[in-house]
């Protein structure tokens, strides 16, 4: 494990920008005492956890007025005594401060995450909750916030908290049957079991039905325009951001790198990435753009694929190899086209466009919702016919509408969004699905008293019993400085 003990410092509200006010953090010390070298308040008389006023003094110097408060072992958010200091927010005076306590009092720097790394360990955190307050500090979603909110507040652990519960009380009633049945009576003890097992099924679908292989996508949706050179990719990256930030022209392989963009839409945080062309070359620098834009594209949360309409065709390489993955199909040049062209009888939901215009037509899966438009991979081997012809929206709004059905169909079902959680809970559910039967039958006392340990040995991770350190590094070195 990377964090050691000791006094620490830091910086808990960021402190690359100015800001009116920075909340320094100071944990793990003794004696509060110690710090009254600089500080013009008696510490002696501060009463705990509430707000005193008072100065930072130096050789004679008043280096700021602020507001300090002290929360005393163990009733802090690290477990440890905790002051806070409520400084002004200069990045130079908050660094010129943490410089100045460090080292006036020997304390060191905090690393990213020790200080909710600290709330673990002293128990103020399970590890779920570190989890969410992770989220919660990252989220790019409302789905996100929202989760990051409820795992911090205890209440998916307390769920999983319950089915580690239901299992040992499965294990217990096994015990009871080989040690003690003649005792407490055979049927009661299965009754019991019985009981438990209903309650543990009845709650493990609810969560298995969250379960899915969303990878980031939901956490931080991409959104990625792939296709042939030339196609319009970076056009229609401008029109989508509203702003001219990638180059476009006509000579084929302009974009040869990925350039992306956030972009937030009804409250959630996408990022849009314009990709290099992809076509033939002998040019190193542009095979590394073309392999990175063959690796966004399969882990997209939304793949458009741009294709010049006056050229495409259907059996065009790069579409056969992404088709069931593209979410939409942009044709562009639409303007350029001979009246006479035979629209697109393309399965895949497909958009006609001048984007130099900024119109469209719009073709969907046909189906009994033919105006809802669904769209996904699932969709794509529908039928498709045109929905709406020189859409008034135009080719963005009805592009961005698209992106966000999408987000909301996937996030209606409240996924669980921590791979940690997911492959835990896959982990569950194919170890019950080997077991099978036995589990309800209890016929042989042995092997089902093996198989409730087998499924104890998922749950206990997932709970975080006993949590390996590589575990903790990794959840931990996704923390930012000062939590
Ligand atoms: N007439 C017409 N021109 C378009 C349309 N879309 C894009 N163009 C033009 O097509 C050319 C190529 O557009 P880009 O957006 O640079 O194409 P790209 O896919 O990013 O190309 P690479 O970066 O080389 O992969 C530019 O001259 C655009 O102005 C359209 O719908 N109609
Ligand atoms: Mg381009």
């Amino acid at each position: 494990m990377k964090f050691a003990d000791g006094p620490i410092i830091t910086c808990s509200t960021g402190i690359d920008s100015p800001s009116a006010i920075a909340v320094l953090r100071l944990t793990g010390f003794d004696d509060l005492s110690q710090f009254q070298p600089l500080l013009s308040l008696k510490l002696g008389d501060i009463k705990p956890r509430f707000a005193h006023f008072c100065q930072i003094i130096h050789e004679d110097h008043i280096l700021d007025d602020i507001i300090l408060l002290f929360f005393p072992a163990p009733h802090s958010f690290t477990g440890e005594n905790l002051l806070e200091l409520h400084v002004h927010g200069n990045p130079l005076h908050v660094s010129k401060l943490i410089g100045l306590f460090s080292k006036f009092f020997n304390l060191r720097e905090a690393f990213p995450g020790e200080f909710t790394f600290r709330a673990y360990r002293n128990q103020k955190l399970s590890l779920t909750q570190v989890e969410g307050l992770d989220m919660l500090l990252h989220a790019k979603t409302p789905l996100a916030l929202d989760q990051g909110v409820q795992l911090l507040s205890g209440e998916l652990h307390q769920k999983y908290h319950r089915l580690y519960e239901l299992i040992i009380e499965l294990k217990s009633s096994i015990e009871l049957l080989i040690d003690f049945s003649e005792d407490v009576g055979e049927n009661f003890v299965r009754e019991r079991y019985k009981k438990s097992l209903n309650e543990f099924f009845a709650l493990f679908s609810t969560l298995k039905s969250r379960v899915g292989d969303f990878g980031d996508s939901l956490l931080n949706p991409q959104v990625v325009l792939t296709g042939p050179t030339n196609a319009g990719k970076s056009t229609l990256f401008n029109l989508l951001l509203g702003h001219k930030r990638s180059i476009v022209s006509n000579i084929a392989g302009t974009t040869r790198d990925f350039i992306s963009e956030g972009f937030v839409y009804q409250d959630v945080y996408f990022r849009f990435v314009d990709t290099a062309g992809i076509r033939e070359t002998v040019d190193i620098i542009e095979q590394e753009g073309i392999s990175l834009s063959r690796q966004l594209a399969s882990s997209a949360f939304f793949q458009i694929g741009v294709f010049d309409a006056r050229s495409f065709s259907p059996s065009d390489q790069f579409f056969l190899e992404q088709v069931h993955k593209f979410d939409l199909i942009v044709l562009t040049h639409s303007d350029l086209l001979p009246t006479n062209h035979q629209t697109s009888t393309l399965q895949v939901p497909c958009v006609y466009s001048d984007l130099t215009r900024n119109s469209v037509t719009f073709f969907a899966p046909i189906g009994p919702a033919e105006n809802a438009a669904p769209i996904g991979p699932a969709e794509n081997i529908a039928p498709i016919g045109p929905v709406q012809t020189n859409a008034p929206i135009g080719a963005e709004k009805l592009i961005k509408s698209l992106i966000f059905n999408k987000y909301t169909a996937l996030s209606g079902a409240q996924p669980l969004l921590l791979k940690r959680h997911n492959n835990c809970l896959s982990r569950l559910s194919e170890t019950i699905d080997f077991i099978g039967d036995d589990l309800y039958l209890l016929e042989d006392l042995a092997i089902s008293s093996s198989h409730t340990q087998r499924i104890s040995a998922c749950l206990t991770d997932l709970v975080g019993i006993v949590a390996p350190d590589e575990l903790l590094d990794n959840i931990f070195d996704q923390f930012c400085i000062g939590k």
